[in-house]
């Protein structure tokens, strides 16, 4: 190759690289303005009432978030992405639908799906109800095929609790979550779709559920509409119904833990860097943390003078700040 080629190689690259980054910092900037602009909101009686909900029941349902074009366009995503990456397979149990679940979202498609986990209403919402510690543990979309009636043998799908529920059962006292799984459905969903069941308060009891795949007497079914958002304590137990509709039942996932705990998502993709990268530029902690990066984790120990939820207020308005200066 010329000397002449490869420097125009170079040059190329470096102005593709620019471009990309000039992109992505725009797009971090519009999140930082959203932000800002939210926190105004996040210590709202309206959060509150939720935050009374989710420690009473477990779970809350925050009604008509998200656009209807945001979920088809997160459909149609989907449907591309399992032409060109190998989803995970679960095979049809009981007579239930096969499922297909795609991970690793943000890094497949950043533009389509960084905007799904980095919404300021959910995430200040969570950081209510688990402080400054969000990481995005894995972002998936689940789809799961119709079933004949006449061949599924069972109720219900699998009646469990989500990962983390380290401490239940241990108090009738409420226990902050270590995850939340918030998912949003792709269809409204009712009778034939297949509600989602709950039981409500066992993420602050021990009981047990004696038939995994049984209808129980404390159930209680939920019937979201497309751009709900469902926000469950990973103590809850619950679990979903056979999709009896003529359609593909589907919802997004996006399950958030402990910035200090282990992730199924690996954020080590040059997409997710990139995110990185321009969150660092900005300072913006939130951001980082999402992807597993939090600097301040050690320095944030439980001060024992103050309750715990005054020194979350406190972190969260920091990292606010720290997030302004760079204006
Ligand atoms: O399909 C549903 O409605 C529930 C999903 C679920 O159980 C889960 O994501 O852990």
């Amino acid at each position: 190759m010329s000397f002449m080629s490869t420097w125009v190689i170079i040059t190329f690259h470096f102005v593709l690289t620019r471009y990309e980054a000039s992109l992505m910092i725009e797009s971090v900037r519009r999140q930082h303005q959203e932000i800002t602009g939210s926190i105004m909101l996040e210590m709202t009686t309206i959060n509150n009432e939720y935050y009374q909900q989710f420690c009473e029941d477990g779970y809350v349902i925050v009604e008509d978030l998200i656009g209807r074009n945001e979920v088809e366009i997160w459909k149609n995503t989907f449907h591309q992405l399992i032409q060109k990456i190998e989803p995970i397979h679960r095979p049809a149990q009981y007579g239930l639908g096969r499922q297909i679940v795609l991970d690793n979202l943000v890094e497949h498609a950043p533009e389509v799906m960084l905007p799904a986990v980095t919404n300021a209403s959910i995430l200040s919402l969570l950081e209510i109800l688990m402080g400054p510690f969000i990481q995005l543990e894995s972002l998936r979309i689940n789809l799961t095929e119709p079933a004949e009636k006449k061949q599924v043998k069972v109720e219900t799908r699998n009646w469990h609790r989500d990962m983390w529920a380290l401490s239940v059962g241990q108090t009738k006292s409420y226990q902050p979550p270590h995850a939340c799984n918030v998912l949003t459905y792709f269809q409204n969903v009712d009778q034939d779709v297949g509600p989602l069941r709950v039981l409500p308060n066992s993420h602050r009891n021990f009981d047990l559920v004696q038939k995994q795949f049984h209808a129980q007497i404390k159930e209680q079914l939920i019937y979201p509409k497309i751009g709900d958002v469902v926000i469950i304590h990973s103590a809850l137990i619950h679990a979903a119904s056979p999709n009896f509709s003529t359609d593909p039942r589907y919802f997004l996932s996006r399950f958030y833990n402990k910035s200090y705990l282990p992730h199924r998502d690996h954020h080590s993709g040059t997409n997710t860097q990139k995110i990185l990268r321009m969150a660092q530029i900005n300072n913006d902690r939130r951001l980082m943390r999402l992807f597993g990066i939090d600097d301040l984790i050690f320095s944030r120990q439980v001060d024992a003078t103050i309750p715990e939820s005054e020194l979350w207020k406190r972190w969260i308005e920091e990292d606010r700040q720290a997030l302004k200066k760079i204006d």
